[in-house]
């Protein structure tokens, strides 16, 4: 399995650290993020979005980076990252869903202000920042109820939501993501953090960031 990726984007990150927790088989070949490769020609023929990051299994193409996980995982029979039943199932499948449609769009607005500016020496928009943080706080909310009563979102077990949900705010130091008020969330997101699959992906490094 080929994977199209480059590691210092958040849903490459989310896909390199879920292979390392479930020990995913797969060749590397690099699309450059900053110069615009993922524009190009042969990479629009295996992702006609023009995004990172994809995968092509011997034909078999895949985009979208939650997908991604969820075939890698059942490809493998990881089951103990994302279990077969039903109820944990369909609550894992719920997460892949939020993260992509509420999580990442407002984690991403942070990332844009906070660090992709700054790195393009660009200032932050402060308004934009201002207007962002209610639905930030009410989606970090949500996470910090969900992991208030065990230490990963879908149980006592880590699977592929809480790789799917920490990516986005993978950078959350840089991106001055405001979490004071959700004490549940950072003590998961640091659980997460502490795991080998996340600190063998770390893109601030790679970032020029730490
Ligand atoms: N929902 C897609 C989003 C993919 C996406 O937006 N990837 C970013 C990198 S994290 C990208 O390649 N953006 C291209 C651009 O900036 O034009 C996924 O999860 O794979």
């Amino acid at each position: 399995m080929k994977l199209y990726f480059d590691p210092i984007t958040v849903n490459c990150r989310k896909v390199l650290a879920g292979f390392k927790l479930m020990g995913t088989k797969y060749d590397e070949e690099k699309v450059d993020y900053f110069t615009g490769q993922f524009k190009s020609p042969e990479y629009t023929a295996i992702n006609p979005n023009q995004s990172l990051p994809a995968i092509d299994d011997d034909g078999f193409i895949v985009w979208e980076s939650n997908a991604i996980l969820q075939y890698a995982a059942d490809k493998d029979g990881k089951d103990k990252f994302y279990p077969k039943d039903l109820k944990t199932r369909t609550d894992i499948n719920r997460w892949l869903l939020w993260e992509a449609n509420q999580w990442f769009p407002s984690c991403y607005t942070f990332l844009v202000e906070n660090v992709v500016k700054p790195l393009l020496e660009q200032k932050p928009d402060q308004k934009i920042l201002e207007a962002a943080a209610p639905k930030f706080h009410q989606l970090a909310d949500i996470i910090d109820k969900a992991v208030e009563k065990h230490p990963f979102l879908c149980g006592d077990k880590i699977t592929i939501a809480d790789i799917a949900v920490a990516a986005p705010m993978h950078l959350h130091k840089w991106q001055k993501l405001p979490l004071d008020q959700h004490p549940n969330l950072v003590a998961w997101i640091k659980r997460v953090e502490d795991l080998p699959c996340w600190k063998e992906t770390d893109a601030a490094t790679l970032l020029g960031l730490s």
